[in-house]
């Protein structure tokens, strides 16, 4: 293994010296150096700017320099000198742009002015925002119907964006708001929601540093949730137990160092001595937290019946639930063998999992992806919270439920109403404050969304942020339902392939990123945004805007908004002169925000309040609730196993570590080994032997589902690693071809993007002839 191969083990623990060196190498790689190391100083500081990176939230009382390597990726990415205008567009046509990748294509830089796509000439050439806007607006008053338009948001728009993007979208008349958070933790919110009454985390920072026990459930960390590492380290140090469920070994979970306190670094990373590592089955979370429920019920009778102190909390228990019986009988019902089975662990793990949850008294339990993006994610979901209701983990100081958000204001966007299946309560306010009736009918959801294009039933496709192509499943299905609209708009700050996959009518509309200076008619505007603790902060871009023909978000959605509406009872002109009057707005309709703009004042911002975290349960019954459901029979798709197919592994797809979504900062994946490519597969050396390859082989993977159409992705190269049989993992997005449409969770219509039955065949030569002399 030399220092060439593209393959090879990373020795290092995660943050520390590593982070640092590739932090060191981003910058100076870039052609503005200085002022991003600037701009960087201030990021989540009070008068900064937010962190476009990830949701993680802060301590307030936390020192000056926050960032982390991933946050200096991303301010950097938004900060580069580059610029795509018209005289790029000029020189490239759509079609030629097409076969570029997706790092070329976001790396030569931020887009500089509005475009509208010329089918004659196949470019992209300079429009007026006047004109872009009247597009938009001519395509929108011809639809038969409003629900003919699909307005996707991704996690990254501001609550002053996000606000008036439902507003405008409502006043049109339609609830399609598709979303990133439908790929991401939808289940999250509606699990928790039905159960707690609430759907989102209920524990701040602060608990974090008061739990004897963090369980991180289907989440990596140390690529993704950088910052998260330092409490998870200061819990190992004052002794507490962090546990981790996880198939795959990530390095950032192993070990973790805190790169801003250099002595640190010295060591080689925590010892691991109150710590366990369990690798579960894709999809067999369940399952480990079922057969948790199980000892503690098998210990709570033995301790009954000799008299000594329970294991469950009979106070919380008596006073705050309903449902227990029926809950306790569903885990006396579940059988040891199938728990053991679909775990995919065995009996000795589960009972040293549910010692070390029952040794704590505080316990907080963190998930992300790996708990979400399965069929059945809120069954799951809601067995961590029929567990962590066992012993009153929920409403107590060092303890609570926390699915860790993904993009910085997603939960936010959400808080907003960026929400398909808006509850009434919202829909009441803004018809109470605005005056004209809104849309009651639900609207779609993403995969519906992909379904109305596909059959024609949606036209104008005109997304805040995101990149819709690459992001969603069944990429052939979901490009040829965008090519069928006769719009497709983006507002974006960099080229994306959703960009060039273009309906009769396109157009990028460029905006302004969270860095810049957002000057409005009435001064400098600063924008909010919501953490995954439910922590609302102000951000304050620092440097000067990319270029002169960038307009912000707000400003964009009000310009469109104007334009195709015309006459109408809100002022959109005024409201984005000066961004408080959005947040009046606000305050006045969302709950939680009263006096929004005196109390952005606050350093650190203010916490929205969590009803479920003070014990109060916004249910039917006034309590929480256990929900009970059986274990999955199987979790192959029952369709897939009728036509008689065994799948040679289930694979899940996941980021790298120089990866933000869809955004690739570059080809390296540091902690698991991997430096230069992305077309590769993992899986362990027994499966690759087992099923006829070897190690380095080049194979093309093909997605087996019940449909008849051909899934495929060609020419990987298979990869040893220490992870469970049965398995294989590869990157998104480049595996987002695999991921069936109709392949998605119940309830929450998340695409299955960590649970995908697969056939591996050897790659074709001609591919590969083709892969060699490229
Ligand atoms: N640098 C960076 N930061 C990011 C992002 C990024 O792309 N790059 N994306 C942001 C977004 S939008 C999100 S949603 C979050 C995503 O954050 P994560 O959820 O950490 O992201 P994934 O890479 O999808 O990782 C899922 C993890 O779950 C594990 N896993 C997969 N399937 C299962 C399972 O069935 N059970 C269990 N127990 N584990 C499983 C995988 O091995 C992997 O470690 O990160 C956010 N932050
Ligand atoms: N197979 C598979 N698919 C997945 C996932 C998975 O784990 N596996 N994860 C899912 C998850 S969790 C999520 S959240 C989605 C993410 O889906 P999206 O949110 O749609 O995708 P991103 O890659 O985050 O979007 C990147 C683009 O956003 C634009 N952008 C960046 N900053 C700004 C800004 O400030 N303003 C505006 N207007 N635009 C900006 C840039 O043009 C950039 O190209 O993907 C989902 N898809
Ligand atoms: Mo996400």
């Amino acid at each position: 293994m030399s220092q060439d191969d593209p393959i090879r083990e990373y020795s290092g623990a995660a943050g520390g010296w590593g982070a640092l060196k590739s932090v060191t190498r981003s910058w100076l790689g870039s052609d503005n150096a200085v002022k991003n190391i600037r701009a960087m100083l201030k990021t989540n500081q009070d008068h900064g700017f937010d962190c476009p990176g990830c949701a993680w939230g802060e301590a307030p009382e936390n020192g000056l320099v926050k960032f982390c390597e991933n946050g200096a990726k991303a301010v950097n990415w938004e900060s580069t000198g580059r610029s795509v205008g018209p005289a790029f567009f000029a020189e490239h046509r759509v079609s030629d742009l097409l076969r570029q990748s997706d790092y070329w294509l976001e790396y030569q830089g931020r887009l500089s002015h509005p475009m509208r796509y010329d089918a004659d000439s196949d470019r992209y050439v300079e429009t007026s925002w006047e004109d872009a806007f009247a597009l938009v607006a001519e395509h929108l008053n011809r639809l038969e119907s409003p629900d003919q338009a699909e307005f996707y948001t991704s996690g990254r728009a501001s609550n002053e964006a996000a606000y008036l993007y439902q507003l405008f979208v409502r006043a049109f008349g339609t609830n399609n708001f598709p979303d990133c958070s439908n790929m991401c933790h939808e289940a999250s919110g509606i699990g928790m929601t039905d159960s707690l009454g609430v759907g989102k985390g209920t524990v701040v920072f602060d608990d974090l540093e008061h739990a004897d026990a963090i369980f991180v459930i289907g989440q990596n960390p140390g690529t993704n949730h950088p910052r998260m590492l330092e409490p998870l380290r200061e819990a190992v140090q004052r002794g507490a137990q962090v546990i981790c469920i996880n198939p795959l070994k990530e390095r950032g979970l192993e070990r973790f160092q805190h790169p801003q306190k250099p002595l640190e670094m010295l060591g080689n990373g925590a010892e691991p001595t109150s710590t366990a590592y369990f690798r579960p089955a894709l999809g067999g979370d369940m399952a480990l937290m079922r057969g948790i429920a199980k000892y503690l019920l098998g210990w709570e009778r033995e301790a009954l019946a000799a008299g000594e102190p329970p294991v469950f909390d009979h106070a919380f228990l008596e006073e705050h639930t309903v449902g227990l019986d029926d809950y306790l009988a569903a885990v006396d019902a579940t059988p040891w063998a199938h728990i053991r089975a679909q775990s995919g662990l065995s009996l000795d793990d589960i009972e040293l999992a549910a010692q070390m949850y029952r040794r704590a008294e505080r316990v907080v339990m963190c998930w992300a992806m790996g708990i979400t993006q399965h069929r059945h994610s809120v069954a799951t979901v809601q067995e961590i919270v029929n567990l962590q209701l066992l012993r009153g983990n929920v409403g107590k100081p060092g303890a609570g439920l926390s699915p860790v958000r993904g993009h910085s204001n997603v939960q936010g966007d959400r808080t907003m109403g960026i929400d398909e299946k808006p509850p009434a309560a919202l829909l009441d306010a803004l018809e109470r404050r605005f005056r004209f009736e809104v849309p009651r009918a639900p609207g779609h959801n993403t995969v519906q969304a992909i379904q109305a294009m596909e059959e024609g039933r949606s036209k104008v496709f005109l997304g805040l942020g995101g990149n819709f192509a690459q992001a969603t499943p069944d990429t052939k299905r979901t490009h040829a339902a965008l090519r069928h609209c006769e719009l497709t708009v983006h507002i974006a700050t960099k080229l994306n392939r959703s960009h060039l996959v273009t309906g009769r009518d396109a157009l990028i509309l460029p905006c302004l990123g969270r860095t810049e200076i957002d000057m409005q008619a009435e001064g400098p505007q600063g924008v909010t945004v919501e953490d995954t603790f439910s922590m609302v902060h102000i951000s304050h871009g620092q440097l000067t805007p990319r270029s002169a023909h960038l307009r912000s978000e707000p400003a964009i959605i009000a310009g469109i908004a104007r334009a195709t509406l015309g006459d109408h009872p809100v002022d959109w002109m005024s409201l984005i002169a000066d961004y408080g009057r959005i947040r009046e707005l606000i305050a006045d309709t969302i709950p939680g925000f009263e006096d929004f703009n005196a109390r952005l004042d606050q350093p650190g911002g203010f916490h929205l309040g969590n009803a479920a975290a003070e014990r109060v349960w916004h249910t039917d019954s006034g309590k929480a609730r256990f929900r009970c459901h059986a274990l999955p029979e199987a979790l192959v798709n029952a369709g897939v196993l009728a036509r008689g197919e065994t799948p040679d592994l289930i694979l899940q797809t996941l980021r790298s570590h120089d990866q933000y979504n869809t955004t690739l900062y570059g080809l390296d994946d540091r902690y698991r080994g991997v430096f230069g490519l992305r077309e590769v597969v993992f899986a362990s050396e027994t499966e690759i032997r087992r099923l006829g390859f070897a190690p380095g082989d080049r194979v093309d993977l093909v997605s087996l589902w019940d449909d008849g159409r051909e899934r495929r992705v060609s020419d990987f190269q298979l990869v040893a690693y220490d992870m469970p049989d049965g398995q294989a993992a590869a990157y998104y997005p480049e595996t987002n071809p695999l991921v069936p449409l109709d392949s998605y969770g119940e309830q929450t219509f998340t695409p299955t993007s960590k649970f995908i039955a697969i056939r591996l065949e050897h790659a074709a030569p001609s591919q590969r002839l083709d892969a060699e002399t490229a």
